[in-house]
């Protein structure tokens, strides 16, 4: 049976071979392939777009070697408290305004206080009534904080197991890769959807690439969102001067990611700000269909609005619309955006 007539099964049975023997692929053979099975799950022309949102920065007791919002190091960031929900919510009518979809509130927690539950709730609350959908990503659950999310209308928690198994312990040394795993079923269990990916460009080598895909796409479920950062070389961090990633490395993780996980939404997430469009454009072939839109990510840049308005122009994308069922799924996902203020798809000025 050749691809193009295979069912549309989702395989959690891949082994190391097939991953890495996917990486080795002769580059067009690979695009090929991805190009293959994302048409077969997605429309090509269509991508997702989240804004993310900081709802508290800075001071994390963690040492993610990558971050810059850990306590560890001296990145000059400032410290906030908790963002009010009136902030947030005023955050989250921009980006409905500007043609985003989901909107992701991140936090620089190891794991949140059972005190800060309600006005967490009340946030997922807010932004979800506005009619957009929510994510937050705030550190390790337990099962009944998950719960409280989860009844609060959370559609989606992002917890990235960020490397391979064995490149983890370089560089998280406070929290084990099982304690990720756990997160993510609690999260599951809790009836929420699941967000997670992780970074390269850390210094890893590929066969770690292929490791941290080889988690994800071996879970009892596919994560529904797969984000692929490429790492944000922030100075004071000590990851700060990691050499480049080959830019074809890259291409070809969100390749593989798009093959072993066909169904999921595979974002081209952190480090699209030092990207050239072209570069993006490739990722968008190998089948990454999800981005962050906004000026900056949590801490640090993200390319102007402008431009990923004219990239998304010149490529002819449309920014997705809401899934069925939602409030304003379809003809009525993006009701404020218009073509001068966000990223409204006008088959005209293409
Ligand atoms: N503190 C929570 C946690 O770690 O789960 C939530 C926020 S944390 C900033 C979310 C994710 O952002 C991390 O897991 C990591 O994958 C990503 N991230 C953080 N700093 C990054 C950087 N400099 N470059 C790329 N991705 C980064
Ligand atoms: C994810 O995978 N990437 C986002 C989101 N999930 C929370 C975060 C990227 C953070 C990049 C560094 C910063 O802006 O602080
Ligand atoms: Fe803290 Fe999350 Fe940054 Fe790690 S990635 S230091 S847990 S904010």
């Amino acid at each position: 049976m050749n691809q193009a007539t295979a069912p549309l099964s989702l395989r959690h049975d891949w082994t190391r071979a097939e991953i890495e023997a996917l990486f080795a692929l002769p580059f067009a053979d690979l695009l090929f392939r991805a190009q293959t099975v994302h048409r077969r799950f997605f429309d090509p022309n269509e991508v997702q777009v989240s804004t993310l949102l900081s709802i508290k920065t800075g001071t994390c007791p963690e040492d993610c070697k990558y971050c810059p919002q850990s306590l560890r190091y001296d990145t000059g960031l400032g410290t906030e408290q908790l963002m009010e929900v009136e902030r947030v919510l005023a955050s989250a009518r921009d980006a409905l305004e500007s043609g985003s979809t989901r909107f992701c509130m991140g936090a620089a927690w190891r794991s949140p206080k059972d005190r800060d539950l309600g006005v967490l709730a009340a946030m997922v609350r807010g932004v979800k009534e506005l009619g957009l959908e929510t994510c937050m990503t705030l550190g390790m659950l337990e099962p009944a904080q998950a719960r409280v999310l989860a009844d609060a209308g959370l559609d989606y928690y992002n917890h990235n197991i960020d490397t391979s198994p064995e490149y983890y312990g370089e560089v998280i040394t406070t929290r084990t890769f099982q304690q990720r795993l756990d997160t993510l079923a609690n999260v599951r269990e809790a009836g929420i959807k699941v967000c997670c990916g992780g970074i390269v460009g850390m210094g890893e080598e590929r066969a770690d690439r292929a490791g941290m895909l080889l988690t994800l796409a071996t879970l009892p479920g596919h994560p529904e969102s797969v984000p692929i950062n490429l790492l944000v070389r922030v100075p004071g961090t000590p990851l700060a001067d990691e050499p480049d990633l080959d830019s074809f490395e890259f291409v070809r993780t969100i390749a593989v990611a798009r093959i072993l996980m066909p169904a999921s939404h595979v974002r081209l997430s952190a480090g699209r700000e030092t990207m050239s469009d072209e570069l993006q454009s490739l990722a968008f072939l190998a089948g990454a269909n999800s981005i962050f839109y906004g000026e900056r990510l949590l801490t640090t840049p993200n390319p102007a609005c402008a431009d990923d308005m004219s990239l998304f122009r010149r490529l002819g994308i449309r920014p997705a619309a809401l899934p069925h069922g939602s409030a304003h799924a379809e003809g009525a996902a993006m009701p404020l955006a218009t073509a001068d203020t966000g990223l409204f798809y006008d088959a005209a000025r293409a």
